[in-house]
């Protein structure tokens, strides 16, 4: 049985949890609270596994991971029964390249070491915070929706009509993007895969609120 190290509300644990739902792989949850104030991250314990202390952390048999891009090609590769990249390898650059965009150039920016470092180190606001998170976002999926747009055809999903890698990163980032009051009427094509995502079992699984470790009034 696998075993997966996470906190409801982190967006690269999200990714896993879809990607593992999908493949339909049973996993044992391990929570790590991520709340400042208790960050269970920073904890002896935790770092003695993973030593950057952070989230998501996955234990298959004698391997173990960190980093949700790494974790999710290993389980490409080691559960390739159902695929979440093409077969094609042209299609496949271009699935990583939408993936990349949101596991490179927005996520990276907005996690939550970095909003802290942010208001500790520059002393910045609340409201300096949100403006900065929204930005990366909003610049991101502009980018994000016109590469869907150059696309020859629509489809339901990031590529075709299954859901795939591309959408096992975007579904979390339209979340977070909710959870902070990001304006999303701009991207249409976004808002609707998003919905189509979400409509699914996996992802119905995967979602933050449905977590054992989610508070049970959200
Ligand atoms: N590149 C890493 C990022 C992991 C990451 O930043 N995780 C966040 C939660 S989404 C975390 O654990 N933050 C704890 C902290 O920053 O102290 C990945 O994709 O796994």
């Amino acid at each position: 049985m696998l075993t997966l190290y996470g906190y409801f509300r982190s967006s690269a644990a999200y990714r896993v949890r879809i990607a593992l739902g999908l493949k339909g792989l049973a996993y044992k949850h391990m929570g790590i609270n991520l709340m400042p104030g208790i960050s269970e991250q920073k904890s002896e314990k935790y770092l003695a596994l993973n030593p950057q202390g952070r989230v998501p952390y996955l234990i298959d048999g004698d391997t173990a991971l960190s980093q949700s891009p790494a974790i999710l090609e290993y389980l490409e590769e080691a559960y390739p029964e159902i695929a979440l990249l093409p077969q094609d390898m042209h299609e496949r650059a271009h699935v990583r390249q939408l993936a990349s965009l949101i596991g490179c150039d927005i996520h990276p920016l907005n996690n939550l070491s970095v909003l802290g470092y942010l208001k500790t180190k520059f002393e910045a606001h609340e409201a300096d915070v949100t403006a900065w998170y929204s930005h990366w976002i909003l610049e991101g999926f502009t980018a994000f929706e016109a590469i869907l747009a150059s696309r020859k055809a629509m489809s339901k999903f990031c590529h075709g009509n299954r859901p795939g890698m591309a959408d096992v990163y975007l579904v979390p980032q339209v979340w977070n993007a909710r959870r902070f009051g990001v304006p999303l009427s701009a991207f249409p094509q976004i808002t609707a895969i998003d919905a189509a995502c979400n409509s699914l079992d996996a992802f119905i699984a995967a979602a933050p609120e449905n977590q054992p470790d989610a508070p049970k009034s959200k």
